[in-house]
């Protein structure tokens, strides 16, 4: 509850101070500021009980190079349960919320399914009182915005902070200095708060923004060489100042390590700062009081940073150190793609951070010399080695340097166990563990989606499965009831209005609202298959031409994906897609049965119109390749069967909700396993005249990609290969025709609507395990060995 009349005049107070103005003068992004800095004024008190009462015992950190936050406003409002409320008190003040919250700028400050894990995993600790707090960098760039210029991505800066950041709180006071090996910089902390659902813990997330350590030179400027005297400046700002695009690649350039050590070294030393205010120098306390979690390999120099600070500022020897920073760190993998792995050339290591460079040569020393006593071979040793051809392996350095790692789904941890981390796991088999990814339940459905929300409180006559999801279970009793489903699939059209409406006002096309949504939305990337979405789409159009009159519900194709700028194939597969949407929603023959929308610069605050009006989710990757997904969750909370391989989460969705109610097709792993190298891409080109009919597209002339011989390269890729791969790398002609077979059961499906309604809901009420709640509690206890406290 607020005082309505108090918060009122807080609003009006905080624009004449910050802006200058009454009220009725103020633009919208002035009252929006002004209602997020009130809310501000509400929690400070709390955050600060949070914080102490956290000191008091163990707490775990999150290092991660990306937390995507999103929009901060209605979710904030809905965890303080006073969304109504102040709803109500700024309509009085003439102020729409719904606009004010439109007018919030995501904070994009990750690429994809890794840093929006990150930000569910902060919303879930506060919610359960555990005291994790995030550490990252503050970007002043995020992900980049994407437009389309003639189908092409085009992408453009995303200065998400033009407007001010209501949300976070400078604090100078607890900077420190950063060394790298040519120069030092001054990292400042801004702390934004992390209000949990119906509790008063108010976590943080701490990110550092990179600052010169003076500002600029006063003798150059007087010399008026004014470039000169700023370049300091600049070239410390540059290293917080943008986020590197990449999704599930490693990017191996020196700027990038200089952003991980940056943020590493700087939270590092604020927690040894602390740790020494309250028990001295009595470090074998430190583990006893911190866990740090690594999120994937990107901040891994915490291991030699911590012993670097350890032994040559706190003088302690090498193997106490290296006790300590073992039982302090753990490590979660994310993917077993070979170019996400990070390598570094030892070279730039040693360039940029020499002392660092010379403790990791000397990890790898005791590794070798720990497997040589071991009686492992040479070449066995010079396998598992962490610098090795010239590369500093930080997946090898993050194993070695914690007490567990994980996987994040559990087909993705055994294969890790089985395969890819095999050596490892044979010599440590008690590190590994599973922690299957969740989404927060509080962003995905109850904010997304306010409407199928209020009808799940009504039935279980409660809202307490928003902090604890698995209670949805109990509405399996009305599967079967009609009325319910109904009333299920009124709300489902719904959504599909507004997100038809808002596609109409945001992207200028009508989409016909009675059609079957199908959404494809993730980054963009080959594994994922988008191509293999686009093919089906293809051949459903060549034979709407062969037969216009082909009885089919009419569907629209949704996709949503940022390739990242330099991934030129990702990109080509966008322009594919959009050449083939103005092809299929210009042709008036086909009667408008089907048509292809690509939204432009899904995010976040997109995602959070689109789960909720979906009606089938694609989940399409090359078995084996996609760690867990959290999108394949995000659709099943919000009641959406899922048309995917068997792999990462599908398989433990459909563990869960069954795989009559979802739509499972294409090879598993077992059988890639077996068809790898034997496989021939243009047996099934010559075999299948409809897959031949959609490829020759690329080449034929039916679409123009302006010259670039893209289109011609995607067609290579399939089909003759490239130094660096074979012909169809992701098996997309291995699964084509099984994937037409699994759309045909969803169309099928589709006509019987409360049969379809069924599966909805079964799978809706089966989410309860992908709750990041879930995760994090497990996190807690089997990794960080914290507890809550609550205030
Ligand atoms: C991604 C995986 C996803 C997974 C998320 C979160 C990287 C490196 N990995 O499958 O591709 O859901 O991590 O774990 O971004």
């Amino acid at each position: 509850m607020i005082d309505r009349e108090e918060f009122k005049s807080n609003i009006k107070r905080i624009i004449k101070i910050d802006f200058g103005k009454t009220l009725d003068k103020a633009e919208y992004y002035q009252k929006y500021n002004a209602v997020a800095k009130a809310l501000m004024e509400k929690i400070v008190d709390n955050w600060n009980k949070t914080e102490e009462e956290y000191s008091k015992g163990k707490q775990a950190y999150y290092f991660s190079a990306e937390f995507l936050m999103g929009r901060a406003l209605g979710n904030n409002l809905m965890n303080l349960g006073i969304y109504d409320d102040v709803k109500e008190a700024l309509k009085e003040l003439n102020i729409d919320i719904n606009k004010l919250e439109e007018i919030e700028e995501d904070a994009g400050l990750g690429n994809g399914g890794l840093g929006r894990l990150a930000a569910c995993f902060l919303d879930s600790s506060a919610t359960k009182n555990l005291p994790l707090t995030g550490y990252g960098i503050r970007y002043s760039h995020g992900i980049f915005k994407q437009e389309f210029q003639e189908g092409f991505q085009v992408e453009e800066g995303d200065n998400w902070l033009r407007y001010g950041d209501p949300w976070s709180i400078r604090r100078l006071e607890d900077q420190t200095i950063v060394e790298f090996g040519d120069g030092k910089v001054r990292a400042v902390p801004y702390d934004t708060p992390i209000i949990g659902y119906g509790t008063n813990n108010v976590n943080r997330l701490r990110l550092w923004k990179c600052e010169a350590i003076k500002d600029f030179d006063f003798n150059l400027f007087n010399l008026q060489r004014y470039d000169e005297a700023v370049e300091e400046k600049n070239r410390a700002e540059d290293i917080s100042r943008v986020l590197y695009p990449n999704d599930s690649k490693e990017e191996g350039k020196l700027l990038r390590l200089k952003q991980q050590y940056f943020f590493v070294s700087a939270s590092l030393q604020d927690l040894v700062k602390k740790f020494k205010n309250k028990f001295g120098r009595d470090f074998e306390l430190f583990p006893k009081y911190h866990a740090i979690q690594l999120n994937d390999t990107h901040p891994v120099v915490a291991i030699p940073e911590l012993m670097r600070i350890l032994i040559d500022n706190e003088g302690i020897d090498w193997k106490d150190a290296w006790e300590i920073t073992r039982k302090t760190f753990a490590y979660t993998n994310h993917t077993i793609l070979a170019e996400a792995l990070e390598q570094w050339c030892c070279k730039i290591y040693k360039k940029c951070l020499p002392r660092v460079f010379e403790i990791i040569k000397e990890i790898d020393e005791n590794l070798v010399k720990e497997l040589s006593e071991k009686g492992y071979s040479l070449s066995k040793i010079e396998k598992m080695r962490i610098i090795a051809e010239g590369n500093v392996k930080m997946a090898w350095l993050a194993i070695y340097g914690t007490h567990t790692t994980n996987g994040v789904a559990k087909l993705h941890t055994n294969i890790l166990k089985n395969r890819e981390l095999k050596d490892w796991y044979e010599l440590y088999p008690d590190r590994f563990q599973n922690k299957t990814n969740g989404i927060t339940p509080r962003r995905w459905l109850a904010l997304c989606n306010k409407e199928l929300s209020e009808l799940i409180t009504e039935l279980l006559g409660s809202d307490r499965w928003i902090t604890n999801l698995e209670l949805i279970k109990k509405l399996e009793n009305y599967k079967d009831d009609e009325n319910i489903l109904q009333r299920f699939l009124d709300i489902k059209q719904r959504k599909k209005n507004q997100l038809a409406k808002y596609i109409k006002d945001y992207e200028g096309i009508e989409i016909n609202p009675n059609s079957i949504f199908d959404i494809h939305i993730k980054r963009l990337h080959e594994y994922k298959r988008q191509l293999l979405n686009a093919f089906h789409i293809l051949d459903l159009y060549f034979r709407l031409k062969e037969n216009p009159d082909l009885d089919i519900i009419p569907r629209t194709f949704i996709f949503g994906a940022k390739a990242a700028p330099g991934y030129i194939r990702a990109k080509a597969i966008i322009k594919f897609i959009n050449e083939i949407a103005t092809l299929i929603n210009n042709d008036i023959e086909i009667k408008g049965k089907i048509k292809v929308v690509f939204v432009k610069n899904y995010g976040v605050s997109y995602g959070e119109k689109l789960f909720p009006a979906a009606d089938i989710s694609e989940q399409i990757s090359t078995a084996g390749k996609e760690a867990s997904g959290t999108g394949n969750m995000k659709f099943m909370l919000n009641g959406t069967p899922t048309i995917g391989t068997f792999d990462g989460a599908n398989v433990e969705i459909v563990e869960e909700a069954g795989e009559e109610n979802n739509f499972i097709f294409g090879a598993r792993i077992g059988e890639i396993k077996k068809i790898k190298d034997s496989y021939n891409s243009k047996e099934y080109y010559d075999k299948i005249p409809r897959l031949k009919r959609v490829i020759d597209t690329l080449i034929d002339g039916t679409f123009d990609d302006k010259g670039t011989g893209m289109f011609k390269e995607l067609y290579d890729s399939l089909l003759n290969g490239a130094a660096w791969h074979k012909p169809d790398e992701y098996f997309l002609f291995r699964d084509f025709s099984d994937y037409i077979e699994a759309q045909e059961k969803v169309e099928k499906a589709y006509k019987d609507r409360i049969g379809w309604a069924k599966k909805c809901w079964i799978n809706m009420i089966s989410a309860g395990k992908f709750s990041s709640d879930r995760t994090i509690l497990e996190y807690s206890s089997e990794i960080w060995n914290i507890e809550a406290r609550k205030i």
